[in-house]
């Protein structure tokens, strides 16, 4: 493969005094009080707050400080001292702040008040919490419940989760999409079918026990650093770690451990990946194929000569179900094929079947880069099939890791904030709060983008997030939504989705998780579930940013009540005095994961749900773990663009100083970006074909043929080691290039890593 020297690649490690020095200046920037500091002291402890960046897990004996560069930026952006007062909003119209960046928006701090916009001025104006509930609640009287939306982006806790999700489902609807919609329902979509549960089967103390991880589309050094620790100790124990990403990401290449007193005195590193494989975007169907073909191969010569298999055929045939076809499927894939969709040599993928072979207890790690695909579910399929062949799932060591994205996601879910009825557990919900829950299918993301864009949705409720900036095709979504009749966004900072509002819109200002959250009964906690299925208790350690911030729990109750008639099994104002009244009823509802909830979430390192597939239970509708053959090697079989040569595949994603869309400053100092964001990444030996120089302004258009014209201009390329053919962007600001129907097919998942586009030279330049 060809691998030009890297241009704006940086070589320092992941880790080191790099983290040391962004994350002070973090605090610096913020303003960020002693209060940030001292908190920090508390970040994922049984005491303190459970993070409010990435969900990974939390171990039962933290570190003195059981945070990463990233956490703690994550808490100084909380805790800033910067205050988004009425002020602010009385010498800023709307339409002028629609030409703030996001950065700029949220750089304004914490948001202090509930806000109205008000028409005649185009400004958001105060309003007391009681009239907006009542505002709010008399709209939403005189809507038709499907018309409705229940949006929850992945932050709010499992306490304010249950109460929304219950809301929306008393005012009759299952529209409750949240941010998995965006991100790890191809996980959720393609699981339950292959090993018959949702989400990964593995837990800190695999990391102990594994001898081998393959790694694959996730930059764990930006996106959940404090992982980097399990993988330093497994490659300390000499476990291989085999990456597959098209770039080389800091954090998968080397980590120096900030918190390793030897390591930063020192200047030691531990090398991460010990195989990397720069893939191909969209090339991991290709390459997992590959696998499976060496080692089926390497069975059928073991078979023939009499040597051990190399297939574990007892769990095989005890567990399993489908291999023959899966079989037929790989056999029919040809070599050369699938070295041109991975974009890797044959030698590669043999190499890396002997790692997988020689192991007996493997893990495989997935991110984004395997689930926002066209085909992101057959991807994740494809990694339960690796895993199957030798019985990697259900021994200790082993198993499928999907690292969630926001901090709560997985457990939203687990709470019934799902658009989907057979997964909420409605006829318990009916019988305990004497009501009829909606059977319809709620809408999705994706869905929900289609009605606004139609018409057929008429308001929105956002508990969190950023809605409008994390959808795909944002030109066309912006235009639709300001035809929204009502807008209700709870949330912490100003964003774009509060600008671009319904005819009547409110912005109401929340307690963030890490913040002191009083009410009748005293200081409240609540509980978060982890990237593996691990609950822990989480309470506030700081003042809040303003004495008129509810809690989430506390406004959603708030709505519910001043939206719903009376009914005394819906006792909101009851259950908001004490959390630990809303945790009996998660219990009560779901008793199976939830028993005795108020006592277990106190022990130390919280409790963990139970996971059947863990224990080679597989709840799957035959019983059996399923291998599910792809449909295919191409990743996008919709869009023919593999055959013209001046189409490329641009992949979307975040950079260090990202939390989603929020953006703490405009670089990326592991891929050696200082001060913009408007960047393409480009293979240079593709710079001569095309005719471009690095440094170029390009425009770049999406390459589908819909009618529509999509482009992102004033974009400066820029030369990186990435495959040819592939570029990489940013996240959000490549989103208006995304199509809305491009989306991973069963899941709905937007395809932001694989965009058709074609690139144009700025005229100016
Ligand atoms: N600091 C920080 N932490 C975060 C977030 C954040 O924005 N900032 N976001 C949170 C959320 S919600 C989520 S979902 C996670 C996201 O965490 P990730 O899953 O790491 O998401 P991305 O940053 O989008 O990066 C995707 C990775 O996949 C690679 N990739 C892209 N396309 C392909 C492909 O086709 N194949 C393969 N094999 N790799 C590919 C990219 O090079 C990149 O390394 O992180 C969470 N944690
Ligand atoms: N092109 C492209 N698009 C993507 C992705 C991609 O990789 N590429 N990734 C997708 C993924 S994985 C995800 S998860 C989505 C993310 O989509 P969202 O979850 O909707 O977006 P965020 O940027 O996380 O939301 C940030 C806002 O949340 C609010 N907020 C922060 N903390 C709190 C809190 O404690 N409570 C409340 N109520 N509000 C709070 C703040 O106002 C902040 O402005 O984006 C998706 N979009
Ligand atoms: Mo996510």
């Amino acid at each position: 493969m060809n691998k030009p020297p890297p241009t704006h690649d940086v070589e320092i490690p992941a880790g080191g005094w790099g983290s040391a020095k962004a994350t002070l200046s973090i605090f610096q920037q913020e303003h960020a009080s002693l209060a940030a500091g001292k908190a920090i002291l508390k970040q994922n402890k049984q005491e303190g707050f459970t993070c409010v960046s990435c969900s990974w897990a939390k171990p039962a004996h933290p570190h003195s400080i059981e945070a990463c560069e990233n956490g703690i930026k994550a808490t100084a952006w909380e805790l800033t001292s910067k205050r988004n007062t009425p002020e602010f909003f009385a010498a800023h119209s709307v339409t002028e702040l629609l030409s703030w960046s996001d950065l700029e928006l949220e750089d304004e701090g914490r948001l202090t008040e509930p806000l109205r916009w008000d028409a005649t001025s185009d400004k958001y104006v105060p309003v007391s919490w009681n009239d907006a509930f009542a505002d709010i609640g008399t709209r939403l009287q005189k809507l038709a419940p499907e018309t409705v939306v229940f949006y929850t982006s992945g932050r709010a806790s499992l306490e304010a989760s249950f109460l929304y999700q219950l809301f929306a489902r008393v005012y009759g609807t299952n529209n409750l999409p949240d941010s998995s919609n965006m991100c790890h329902e191809s996980t959720s979509v393609a699981l339950p079918q292959t090993i018959g549960v949702g989400i990964g089967t593995v837990d800190l103390d695999d990391f102990k026990h594994t001898d081998c991880i393959f790694f694959f589309g996730q930059n764990v050094g930006t996106n959940s650093p404090r992982m980097l620790h399990q993988l330093q100790e497994a490659r300390e124990r000499d476990v291989p770690i085999i990456t597959f990403n098209p770039l080389r990401e800091r954090g998968l290449v080397s980590f120096r451990n900030p918190l390793s007193v030897s390591q930063m005195a020192l200047g030691l590193e531990t090398q991460i990946s010990t195989r990397y494989n720069q893939v191909r975007v969209g090339g991991d169907i290709a390459a997992v194929t590959g696998i499976c073909k060496a080692l089926l191969a390497a069975d059928d010569q073991a078979m023939g000569s009499g040597a051990p298999r190399v297939l574990d055929v007892e769990f095989i045939d005890e567990h399993t179900h489908g291999l023959d076809e899966f079989r037929q499927y790989v056999s029919s894939c040809a070599w050369e094929q699938i070295e041109t969709e991975s974009g890797l040599p044959r030698v590669a993928l043999e190499d890396a079947a002997n790692e997988y072979a020689r192991a007996n207890r493997v893990m495989a790690i997935y991110g984004m880069g395997l689930t926002q695909h066209r085909r992101g579910v057959e991807a994740v399929q494809m990694l339960t099939n690796l895993l199957l062949l030798r019985g990697n799932i259900g021994k200790p060591g082993a198993g499928i890791c999907p690292v969630r994205g926001h901090s709560n996601v997985q457990g939203q879910r687990t709470v019934g904030i799902t658009e989907k009825p057979e997964l909420a557990p409605l006829d318990k919900l009916e019988e305990r709060y004497g009501f009829k829950a909606p059977r319809d299918k709620g809408l999705n993301t994706v869905e929900t983008c289609q009605g606004v864009i139609a018409g057929s949705v008429k308001a929105f409720i956002g508990l969190g997030g950023n809605f409008v900036r994390a959808v795909p095709d944002t030109d066309c979504i912006e235009a639709g939504w300001r035809g929204l009749e009502l807008t209700v966004q709870i949330a912490t900072k100003l964003n774009r989705s509060h600008l671009v509002h319904g005819r009547v819109a409110y912005l109401l200002p929340c307690l963030g998780r890490i913040e002191i959250d009083r009410q009748l009964s005293g200081e409240q906690s609540v509980t978060t579930e982890d990237s593996t299925g691990v609950m822990h208790p989480s309470s506030g350690v700081a003042a809040p940013a303003s004495e008129h911030l509810l809690s989430e729990t506390a406004i959603v109750a708030g709505l519910a009540k001043a939206t719903l008639p009376a009914n005394a099994a819906l006792p909101w104002e009851h259950w908001v005095a004490d959390y630990s009244r809303i945790r009996d009823e998660i219990a009560a509802i779901y008793a199976e994961i939830f028993h005795d909830f108020n006592e277990r979430r106190e022990s130390q390192g919280g409790f963990r749900r139970p996971m059947p597939a863990a224990q080679r239970v597989w709840k799957t509708k035959n019983g059996k773990a399923n291998f599910i053959a792809p449909e295919g090697l191409v990743e996008d079989p919709d869009v023919a663009q593999s055959d013209d040569p001046d189409v490329l595949r641009l992949m979307t994603m975040r950079s260090d100083d990202q939390f989603n869309t929020t953006v703490y400053t405009l670089n990326d100092r592991f891929r050696g970006v200082e001060g913009t964001r408007r960047v393409i990444f480009m293979n240079p030996t593709d710079f001569l074909q095309f005719g471009f120089a690095d440094g170029d302004m390009v425009s770049v258009f999406t390459a589908v043929s819909d009618g529509v014209q999509r482009v992102v201009k004033d974009m400066r390329l820029t030369a990186y080691d990435i495959p040819k053919g592939c570029l990489a962007g940013y996240y959000p600001e490549c989103n208006p290039l995304i199509p809305l129907w491009h989306h991973a097919k069963s899941s709905f998942v937007p395809a932001a890593k694989s965009i058709p586009v074609r690139l144009v030279k700025s005229v100016s330049s």
